[in-house]
């Protein structure tokens, strides 16, 4: 049964609008983009899913924030107010801002990441995997096996395998392991959480070998929220609490602000070690900009300050996980299958299940992100072999992951329920003629993160099925 729609807890004061292209543009901008959406124009997409990263509507607070921004080069009363925030919601020592995400991981790599050294998490998102390889070292990802079954509904399919933990850092020992991490959702493992047993359990392991802990806390929110609903123990306690105490079991953090703290730019990095401070001042201050500001404008800051309260709210967390939860539902009853349980922010479909005919290497959720577009103007992204297959230097191997996927992000505060109706709708469509939908072949691929830039062209359908 579908559940309710949750009725959003805002109303809408600021309209942006959408068109929809008819169906022979589609097609022209298809090619004319290498069939690849990263290469499309935002106002040629009706619905856009690519992602949930610094796509969310701001609030009316966050817009009055901007205009209290402090453009000053350094100690801004905009830092100040960011540095209580900080403070008060993770409660680590030292703090930096960076423009955004994958800025902090760039600036950890470089500070403690040295040539071969192996870097363990969850699942390590694509910019973290590469930010770790363009210093020469090796993430390693050792999630539970649940996490690949995409109908094991384990409650909390993010997290780590201790077994596989503990044999990893045996085997290479903590020199060759400068920090762990883990993410929280994991992101490329469909958006699960991962519980505060195993985050504790985690760290507990990272400290017996003197391993500084590091936490990916892009969805954060989320994944207290999650723990509020499934983790026993949690029911009453507040999302701030549980991300208390998700944070105390930690050295340090990486996040990208554009997630759970509903900005449309920044990021945070966040650390415990003094020694390690210094360097990353150092590397920030090379890279990014001066301490009190890391490449962000004052304005920038003082969204953030607020937006970290909104995303923690309680009433807005059950309305988010309610929306992508109600999607998956929708989609699920078109007989189409999804990742289960349904993750914090978005919905990912298993293509390779939709498009048994095409195999991995001939990309099926690459195939289906094109056919998404082509059907209805919706973008999604590819979380399948064009972004995550990789040659193995040692073996000389492709190593393919486990799954095809093709997720749909879902912005914060921005879609309504009919626009999620015409996803589910314009998904079903699809798999009315599903066997007629053939795989592709880069004709472009660059060696890292190559999906933004790659291009594709379709296969003829009698080589897809041979
Ligand atoms: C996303 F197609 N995620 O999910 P930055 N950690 C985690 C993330 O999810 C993440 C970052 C670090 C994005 C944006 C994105 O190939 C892609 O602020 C768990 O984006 O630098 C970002 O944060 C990096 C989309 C990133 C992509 C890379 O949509």
């Amino acid at each position: 049964m579908t559940p309710i729609y949750p009725p959003e807890p805002f109303r809408i004061k600021v309209v942006e609008p959408i068109r929809l292209i008819p169906p022979e543009e589609r097609e022209l901008k298809l090619i004319e983009a290498g069939y690849n959406l990263f290469l499309m124009k935002a106002e040629d997409m009706f619905i856009d899913l690519l992602t949930d990263s610094g796509t969310g509507a701001m609030s009316q607070e966050q817009w009055a924030a901007i205009m209290r921004g402090d453009e000053s080069y350094a100690g801004a009363r905009s830092f100040v107010r960011l540095e209580a925030a900080v403070q008060d919601v993770f409660g680590f020592k030292h703090f930096v801002p960076t423009h955004q995400g994958r800025a902090a991981e760039n600036i950890l790599a470089a500070c403690r990441v040295k040539p071969g050294q192996w870097v363990p998490s969850n699942m390590h998102f694509d910019t973290t995997d590469a930010n770790i390889r363009a210093r020469g070292g090796r993430p390693a990802n050792l999630v539970i096996d649940e996490a690949h079954d995409p109908e094991n509904r384990h409650p909390f399919k993010g997290n780590m395998d201790l077994a596989k933990l503990r044999a990893f850092i045996e085997k290479y020992g903590r020199e060759q392991i400068p920090f762990g991490m883990i993410t929280v959702t994991n992101n490329a493992g469909g958006g699960q959480p991962v519980s505060m047993a195993n985050i504790k359990a985690v760290a507990d392991l990272y400290h017996e070998f003197d391993i500084p802990f590091f936490i990916d806390a892009a969805r954060y929110a989320e994944n207290c929220y999650f723990i509020k609903q499934r983790e026993p123990g949690y029911e009453s306690k507040s999302v701030k609490e549980i991300a208390h105490e998700m944070f105390s079991l930690a050295d340090g953090m990486t996040m990208s602000a554009k997630k759970d703290a509903i900005v449309n730019i920044g990021g945070l990095l966040c650390v415990n070690d003094d020694a390690l401070f210094q360097d990353i001042k150092n590397e920030l201050i090379l890279r990014e900009g001066f301490p009190t500001y890391g490449g962000l404008a004052g304005r920038d800051l003082d969204a953030m300050a607020v937006g970290l309260y909104e995303g923690l709210d309680e009433a807005y967390l059950s309305y988010r996980l309610g929306q992508t939860a109600y999607l998956a539902a929708r989609i699920n009853e078109a007989g189409i299958q999804t990742i289960q349980p349904t993750g914090g922010h978005g919905v990912y479909v298993n293509a390779g299940a939709l498009f048994p005919h095409i195999p991995n290497y001939e990309f099926p959720a690459q195939a289906l992100a094109v056919e998404l577009y082509r059907e209805g103007a919706i973008r999604g992204v590819e979380i399948g072999s064009v972004m995550f297959a990789c040659l193995d230097p040692e073996t000389g191997l492709w190593h393919y992951p486990k799954l095809e996927l093709l997720r749909l992000a879902i912005p914060r505060r921005t879609y309504t329920q009919s626009h999620l109706d015409y996803v589910a709708d314009t998904l079903a469509n699809i798999k009315d003629r599903a066997h007629s939908v053939s795989g592709y072949r880069f004709t472009y691929a660059p060696e890292l993160l190559r999906h933004f830039t790659a291009r594709f062209e379709p296969l003829a359908l009698e080589v897809a099925s041979a």
